[in-house]
């Protein structure tokens, strides 16, 4: 137990509420994590892997109807409703901690009710924060001891009167004397990914995967730390941090907002493919920042882990991932190979003879399923990845640069676009879109806006966090501002065919961004923004047709004239908390465009 009064009166009245048959403290210890891995193996939760293929890891599927995020089922609980804004579900906190009150009630009965204190950021940061998920899972237990920092500690570093971050979660299925558990509990009927911004308060009910439930990482790395930022004027935002050397041994560091299952963790592990620099990785999902005494902005990574998508990742796209994850991992979803190792789709150029399915059927080459689920995920520690960053755990975070923003989009958006200036770059950070990935559940595919693929994730009113966003800029002087970039690996051509290699020749755009933020890179003036001069990118050693860069490098003024109504459509649902110079910055844009198709 922790000595901490606030934290106790609070357990015990959860544990009143969903009555669970014990309470047990969590350490964070090896001896801990081996325990919960030990209870799923023995509960049927989890398949221990082969230990001479990929030792100290398991292997677990979920049930069917709990493979990714709910967005429809997440709410955002501020007292009123315009707090929540356009783009959240919302609901009255206090209906909603009644409605909960009776889902919860008894929910954890015949099961342990694990009380998780975590750090999310390294020791002693100040840009750190301390929360405590209550959970009835093992499976949340082993995660959060990957991707948070967990320890019975975090207390004694903090102020006693200091405010954390209170998640309670539940499976949402009470287990009756004598009644056989399943392999993954879940509430098939009732879902609620709930948020309280005002209390810090996370409550989430009926589902056992990812975001759903590591409440460390979506629901308090950002959605409430999204608010806390914005009271206390720093940033947390959906973004990898790289780290980058070139070939004099001078370093930047840059972060990228691309929405879910759009290469952030692609990106955060790239293998640079020119020779002499370096790419390292700080993070591959969130970003906290602050600005330094100095007036840069400093960012963190508040994770301890990567929680990745496994379909694609193979030696060729990401090996960096693959060497992560060669131990003392957890794989969600993915398929079973004879010899109990794992596979999905992508990993190897030739398919196994055999697998078991993430659904536990026979599957053979050509049978015409997916054999692991396409949001298949690894849990695996950020420590084991093989160019992680000597600095990723520096308390003072380390100085940003650059930021990359940009989505999934086969046509119009260019391969990258530097933004004028802070102003410029938000406003295009906040037009940007995305094709609808399977990391949330729903349709596939789908154009939307997702504003510093933030759409999910911003825990209040999406015209005020723009309006944060341009109030960030003007708090230091506009030289130690982060440049903006807006980059899309995902152009197609009419075969759908992708006509940038990505992943590892992703280098050639970050070399020229490096020199940008030098003050070198040969840029020239476009409608959109300064685009690279048709030999700013360093293109030795990849064999692209000078047809296919200079299709990735022009503007398509109609395509772009063609988004400006959708642009405004997407601007008029935050009515006058939209920031007026966003609003400035789409006529101007228009003007430009406009005058370009004379
Ligand atoms: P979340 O963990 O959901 O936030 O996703 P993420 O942004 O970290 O995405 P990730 O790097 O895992 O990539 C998701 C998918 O995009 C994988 O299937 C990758 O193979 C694919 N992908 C990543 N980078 C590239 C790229 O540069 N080009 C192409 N064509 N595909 C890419
Ligand atoms: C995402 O969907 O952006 C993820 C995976 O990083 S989850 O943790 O499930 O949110
Ligand atoms: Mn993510």
């Amino acid at each position: 137990m922790i000595e901490h009064k606030r934290l106790q009166e609070w357990v015990e009245e959860i544990a009143r509420m969903c009555l669970p048959d014990e309470i047990v403290w969590c350490d964070g210890s090896d001896r801990e994590y081996q325990q919960m891995v030990r209870l799923m193996i023995q509960t049927g939760t989890a398949i221990p892997l082969n230990p001479f293929k990929r030792p100290n890891s398991i292997y677990i599927r979920s049930d069917p109807g709990d493979v990714a995020r709910v967005e429809d089922r997440t709410f955002i609980c501020s007292k009123s409703k315009e707090e929540a804004g356009p783009t959240n579900n919302w609901a009255d906190p206090e209906e909603m901690k009644r409605l909960l009150g009776g889902l919860f009630k008894g929910s954890m009965k015949g099961r342990a009710l694990y009380v998780i204190p975590y750090r999310m950021g390294p020791q002693g940061s100040p840009i750190a924060k301390v929360g405590v998920e209550l959970t009835d899972s093992p499976y949340v237990v082993t995660n959060m001891h990957v991707m948070a920092r967990v320890s019975g500690k975090v207390f004694e570093e903090m102020d006693p009167e200091e405010e954390f971050v209170r998640g309670l979660h539940s499976v949402g299925a009470p287990l009756e004397p004598g009644a056989a558990d399943s392999a993954w509990p879940c509430n098939a009927q009732h879902k609620y990914i709930c948020h309280f911004p005002e209390t810090r308060e996370i409550w989430s009910f009926g589902s056992g995967y990812g975001g759903n439930a590591l409440l460390g990482k979506k629901c308090h790395s950002l959605r409430i730390a999204s608010v806390q930022a914005r009271d206390e004027g720093w940033m947390a935002e959906h973004m990898l941090i790289l780290k980058l050397t070139n070939p004099k041994g001078q370093i930047r560091y840059i972060c990228g907002a691309f929405p879910s299952a759009c290469g952030k963790t692609n990106l955060a592990m790239l293998r640079f493919s020119i020779p002499g620099w370096k790419a390292e990785t700080i993070g591959d999902d969130i970003a906290w920042m602050k600005f330094g005494p100095d007036g840069r902005l400093y960012a963190i990574n508040p994770e301890n882990g990567f929680f990745g998508v496994a379909p694609g990742t193979s030696l060729k796209s990401n090996l960096n991932a693959l060497l992560t994850t060669a131990t003392s991992s957890i794989f969600t979803n993915c398929a079973l190979t004879p010899d109990n190792d794992i596979w999905w789709e992508g990993m190897t150029d030739d398919e196994p003879e055999e697998l078991i399915d993430w659904l536990r059927r026979p599957w053979k080459p050509g049978c015409g399923r997916p054999a692991a689920h396409p949001n298949a995920r690894f849990t695996t520690p950020a420590r084991q990845c093989p160019v992680i960053a000597s600095d990723w755990e520096d308390p003072a975070g380390v100085p940003i640069d650059a930021i990359l923003v940009g989505g999934r989009r086969a046509t119009v958006i260019p391969l990258v676009t530097e933004a004028f200036d802070w102003e410029h770059g938000t406003f295009l950070a906040s037009i940007m879109s995305s094709e609808t990935t399977f990391a949330a559940a729903g349709k596939v595919g789908r154009v939307r806006r997702d504003p510093m693929a933030m759409l999910p994730f911003c825990g209040y009113h999406m015209g005020d966090y723009f309006a944060h966003w341009l109030k960030i800029g003007t708090v230091t002087e506009r030289s130690k501002l982060p440049k903006i970039y807006y980059v899309n690996w995902f152009r197609q051509d009419s075969n759908g065919k992708f006509l940038w290699p990505g992943f590892g020749e992703n280098s050639r755009v970050l070399k020229w961004v490096f020199e940008r933020c030098g003050g070198t890179g040969e840029a020239v003036d476009s409608p959109i923004g300064r685009l690279p001069t048709p030999n700013a990118l360093d293109m030795s050693g990849l064999d692209l047709a000078p047809d296919v860069l200079e299709e990735l490098l022009s503007v398509d003024v109609e395509g772009w004239l063609a988004e400006v109504p959708t642009i405004r459509e997407h601007y008029e649902q935050f009515g006058n908390r939209l920031p007026k110079a966003l609003e400035r910055q789409l006529l101007l844009l228009e003007e430009r465009l406009r005058k370009a198709a004379r």
